[in-house]
């Protein structure tokens, strides 16, 4: 009877996915020189000589190769992540094709080639993909990854795929530099010089009248949420980050880093005569000043006739009014997890360690990789993969039991905005405060007072029945999430913000999902390993690379020292130093104001004769100025 049942399931799903097709990709990332919008040219990294890199469109059930090579520049790795896949390997795929480096693979280096090979059976929806090492996608190695589903629940004329991101005149590397550096101690995330839309700007989207649009909006960018509305059209979010949910109508849909929000868009019936305006506007709140140069939105046009004049801008007004991520519902009605097994609790911090940089935590600690991919680690370990003190110390690792309910408490010290993102999973949120104390400006010691933190025996909000869940949610200024999902993905997986730049600062935690099972269905492939060998990197051991002791950490990389209380041995000499200085100075100018005063000009001058020790007619013969010059 179960050979019936397991062989009915075979056959059914083979129908389901008999055309399935093979997407190949012959990727090689290099410098293509462009103009994203239209001001300034900026080397953007493109595939294959292009730029944009393109959207890949895939029908579920179908399989990807991408094979990816860094032709980007002698001292530049890569790495491509497709965000929001689950790669679960219960379907047969592969954690090692999830991306980021030194979490699941090593840094693909100048000239090295990287397949990332997987099917998407088990989802539907909008993704996108992106480079995953440092902020490098910043500079234009992103695309979308849509996953069309012959089971839509809902109908439309046509599909739109919009990403909507930002731009920085520097490329990324310098950016970053500058930022992480003792130059900026506040740690004031650098401010982007324009916004994109589809990778350029002033964009036009076609609609016909009768017609409904699905318009499925990424925020690509490494920074700023974006709001967008559409002048005299609604919108009805019916998916977010790949989860349909039950049809919301709103006029301002609000995407934060990571994020994807589709919403049904309906066109006028009748030719209306004119065109809309669809602005796209920055969340200013996010940066910590705001050049007079910087545009802070933009006016695109929804055509119905391209002969018709551009749109004026409109005042969208009451951005506090865009749809709130916490009251949408999954249409499949999934269910609340309603209890938990485990608990982490993230306090976010910024802080500066005593190299001067401003760095991010989750508790004391700002991930720093590790001289292993943690992956490796994982796969060579045997039964010790089990135990987190193999993964390092400086990594926020943390090991989760096959199937057990995880819940994340991130409370956030910080008056920054934060989308936080899980690899491999959807999770559902339970909580989510509003910010507290938005728009004000206080001491760093502060933060304690005027942070409210998740107080599990008074919670802010009701529990929903129906949580809302996506990958990626936004953590309020000083305010809290939590997050919960089932830990029923073995793998490792990254949980960090989806502000890039918070991320370089280390505001990162990697999930260590039932690794025993991981050992059963994956092992480390030769692409891998060549990778790796090529960067220098072992195949083997924890963190630091040891394989004898599995617990000596001797060598690992880890976060600075903390910046000293009061003076260091070395600012105590230099106080003393300064001092003596100071008292000597003191000493000698009241030495010469007390002692002997000469009291006429005769005086001076016959003092002054015997010192040069010379005569009268030698002192009134010298040259005059005046004389020099006439
Ligand atoms: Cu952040």
């Amino acid at each position: 009877m179960l050979f019936v049942a397991v062989w009915l399931t075979t056959i059914l799903s083979s129908a389901a996915f008999a055309n399935a097709r093979t997407h190949t990709f012959n990727f090689t990332a290099g410098w293509v020189n462009a103009n994203p919008d239209g001001f300034k040219d900026k080397r953007m990294i493109g595939f294959n000589g292009e730029w944009p890199v393109p959207d890949i469109h895939v029908n579920k059930g179908d399989r990807v190769e991408l094979y990816l090579t860094n032709g980007i520049d002698k001292d530049i790795e890569t790495s491509l992540h497709f965000h929001g896949l689950f790669h679960n390997t219960s379907y047969g795929n592969q954690n090692q094709m999830d991306g980021p480096v030194m979490v699941t693979q090593c840094p693909i280096l100048y000239g090295e080639t990287y397949l990332y090979n997987f099917t998407v059976d088990d989802q539907v929806g909008t993704y996108w993909y992106h480079a995953h090492a440092g902020a490098q996608y910043g500079d234009g190695m992103r695309g979308a990854f849509v996953i069309h589903d012959p089971d839509e629940p809902f109908e439309y004329n046509k599909d739109l795929v919009i990403q909507l991101s930002d731009l920085y005149r520097q490329p990324y590397y310098d950016v970053s530099d500058a930022f992480l550096s003792r130059y900026n101690p506040t740690g004031a995330e650098p401010i982007p010089q324009n916004v994109l839309f589809n990778n350029t700007l002033n964009a036009t989207l076609d609609f016909k009248p009768g017609e409904t649009y699905l318009l499925r909006f990424i925020n690509s960018g490494l920074f700023v949420s974006q709001y967008i509305a559409i002048e005299s059209h609604n919108m009805t979010i019916v998916e977010v980050d790949g989860v349909y949910v039950k049809p919301n109508t709103t006029d301002l849909i609000y995407v934060a880093t990571g994020q994807r929000i589709s919403v049904l868009v309906k066109a006028k019936e009748n030719n209306p005569g004119r065109n809309f305006a669809l602005m796209q506007i920055m969340d200013d709140s996010m940066l910590d000043v705001i050049p007079p140069d910087l545009q802070l939105q933009w006016t695109h046009q929804v055509a119905y006739d391209k002969g018709y004049d551009w749109p004026k801008t409109i005042d969208v007004g009451g951005l506090e009014n865009a749809a709130e991520e916490f009251y949408l519902q999954p249409l499949d009605n999934r269910e609340l997890y309603d209890d938990y097994d485990v608990q982490i609790t993230f306090d976010v911090r910024m802080k500066n360690l005593g190299d001067g940089v401003k760095y991010a935590f989750f508790n004391n600690i700002t991930y720093v990789d590790p001289k292993v991919p943690t992956l490796t680690t994982a796969l060579t370990s045997g039964k010790l993969a089990k135990d987190p003190r193999i993964y390092g110390d400086n990594i926020n690792a943390y090991v989760f039991e096959k199937d057990e309910i995880v819940e994340i408490v991130v409370n956030n010290y910080d008056t920054g905005k934060h989308p936080f993102h899980l690899h491999g999973h959807n999770f559902q949120l339970v909580q989510k405060s509003p910010a507290f104390h938005e728009d004000e400006n206080f001491p760093e010691e502060d933060q304690d007072k005027m942070t409210v933190p998740y107080n599990e025996s008074a919670p802010l909000m009701d529990f929903p029945s129906h949580p809302v869940t996506r990958d990626t949610i936004l953590l309020e200024p000083n305010g809290h999430v939590v997050l919960r999902f089932k830990a029923n993905n073995p793998g490792i997986w990254y949980f960090h913000c989806h502000v890039d730049w918070h991320l370089v600062q280390g505001l990162a935690a990697v999930f260590i999902e039932d690794p025993e099972t991981l050992q059963e269905r994956e092992k480390l492939g030769s692409n891998y390993k060549q990778v790796c060998k090529a960067a220098g990197i072992k195949n083997e051991g924890n963190a630091a690379g040891h394989t004898d002791d599995w617990f000596n950490l001797e060598g690992l990389p880890r976060q600075p020292a903390p910046l000293p209380r009061g003076f260091t041995a070395k600012g105590y000499v230099a106080f003393m130093v300064c001092t003596l200085a100071a008292l000597w100075g003191i000493y000698t100018i009241s030495d010469y104001g007390l002692s002997e005063t000469i009291q006429n000009d005769q005086e001076v001058y016959n003092r002054l004769k015997e010192a040069l020790n010379v005569d009268d007619t030698a002192i009134s013969s010298v040259p005059t100025d005046s004389a020099n010059n006439q």
